[in-house]
């Protein structure tokens, strides 16, 4: 029996609702294994669903009966077969079996269950993930992440903004000094970057509006629930545009994926068990000096400090939705982001609760402007000739910001551990698989 000889391929899925006697191909890995007399019943996953297989001893005779007393759970198979309608519970239709080959065989016993019904540890589930990922509620949280990405892609197009790739491979900090992993370069060092910042920046004096979805590295020891050391940032950067335009661009984007995943994903969020959080634009909106004194009511803080983790589930408390916190002091804002007076710069993060997701602002533009913010950072302008080089060109005014997609899907699939949203994360304690 060849797949030339009418036979097709199903996804489980689709099975359901064929027509009696259709001749399909069934393949994907065992479920369950139950035998019934002369009668076997298989539980067929692929990446759809499940299947039900049925083997009769009188249809695939004694050998082809073996094959399925010797199955092993896990393992993948191809089925031929008819479609016929099932008396089993639960099951409306099922593919009673003429051949059944094992494609590949398992060796249990699997250091995780991978149908969930039998608990395991989050590091367990890492350890294993390959496996892991038959779960098909951790299958959700990557169909959903596709469709993120698809989303933010699509919008991005629409606004006219080009696609770019920057290098990871880099030879001066973008953010700074710390939190680098640094490599050897054949004779020279390099490092990993941290973002695409100054490379976004310099692309808007020529392709004007760019984005990039990529990964970038950070070598930040802190074991948090939202912080990894290898993570997915959306990135744009766009010229002639103030801070507040590109936080009009974030609150598109953002709402053009809730729409998106709300479309195209309703079974994973069902399986899931989650609702899609509300985002109405606009977002609110609300000043840092504001977010102190909101804070001063409940806890003493000075105008200036950073805001810590307890102050954002504070304000989580109060925004529960998407807002921007903007126009942060300067002294705790990278060097790149604009003056707005002595005091305060023209950036802003967006958050969902306790969460930022991301952060960007208005750049400087000024060659003279930029050294100076460099020096007050405590930077020397020397390792940044490269990029301030680039100013003398003719730089136009630009904007942008940098989201954390993992953070994102935190939030859309209502996980709390960022690892539960990245294939293989990567984090102080964690570097394989
Ligand atoms: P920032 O450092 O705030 O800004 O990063 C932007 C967003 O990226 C995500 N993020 C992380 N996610 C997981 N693990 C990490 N270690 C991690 N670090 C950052 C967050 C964060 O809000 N160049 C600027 C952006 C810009 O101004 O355009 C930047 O990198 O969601």
């Amino acid at each position: 029996m060849s797949a030339g000889s009418q036979f097709k391929r199903y996804y489980s899925k689709e099975i359901l609702g064929l027509p009696e006697e259709t001749k399909c191909i069934v393949r994907g890995w065992v479920e369950d294994i139950r035998p019934l007399g002369k009668l076997m019943f298989i539980t067929v996953r692929d990446r759809t669903g499940l299947a039900q297989i049925v083997l009769n001893r009188n249809i695939v005779g004694e050998e082809g009966f073996a094959v399925g007393e010797n199955l092993t759970r896990q393992s993948v198979i191809e089925a031929f077969g008819k479609v016929q309608k099932s008396r089993s519970q639960n099951v409306l239709m099922e593919v009673l079996v003429e051949k059944l080959t094992v494609l590949s065989r398992s060796s249990p016993p699997f250091p995780i269950d991978p149908t969930g019904r039998v608990f395991s540890s989050l590091d367990k589930r890492l350890d294993a993930r390959a496996l892991d990922l038959r779960n098909p509620q951790v299958m959700a949280i990557f169909k959903i992440r596709h469709t993120v990405l698809k989303s933010i892609r699509e919008t991005f197009y629409r606004l006219g903004f080009i696609e770019v790739n920057t290098p990871k491979i880099i030879g001066q900090a973008a953010e700074g000094g710390a939190n680098l992993f640094k490599l050897t370069y054949f004779d020279k060092k390099a490092y990993l970057a941290q973002s695409p910042q100054l490379y976004k920046e310099q692309l808007t004096m020529s392709l004007e509006k760019v984005f990039e979805i990529a990964q970038y590295f950070r070598a930040e020891k802190s074991n948090t629930l939202r912080h990894v050391c290898e993570f997915t940032s959306l990135d744009m950067e766009a010229a002639y545009m103030d801070e507040f335009e590109v936080m009009e661009v974030a609150e598109e984007v953002v709402c053009n994926v809730l729409k998106d995943v709300e479309k195209e994903n309703s079974e994973e969020l069902n399986i899931l068990r989650v609702k899609l959080p509300r985002a109405e634009r606009p977002f609110k909106r609300i000043s840092y000096t504001e977010a102190i004194e909101k804070l001063n009511k409940k806890r003493r803080i000075e105008w200036g400090e950073d805001l810590q983790t307890k102050d954002l589930r504070m304000l989580g408390r109060v925004f529960k939705e998407f807002y921007f916190i903007y126009h942060w002091p300067l002294a705790i804002k990278p060097f790149y982001i604009e003056r707005l007076d002595e005091r305060l710069s023209r950036s802003f993060d967006l958050m969902y609760g306790y969460l930022e997701l991301a952060s960007g602002g208005k750049r400087v533009s000024d060659r003279q402007e930029l050294e100076k913010r460099l020096i007050e950072q405590k930077l020397d302008p020397k390792d940044f000739e490269y990029h301030l080089r680039t100013f003398n060109y003719g730089m136009p005014p630009h904007s942008g910001w940098g989201l954390g997609v993992d953070r994102l899907l935190m939030v859309i699939t209502g996980k709390d551990n960022i690892r539960e949203t990245i294939l293989y994360p990567r984090d102080p304690r964690r570097l394989v698989p």
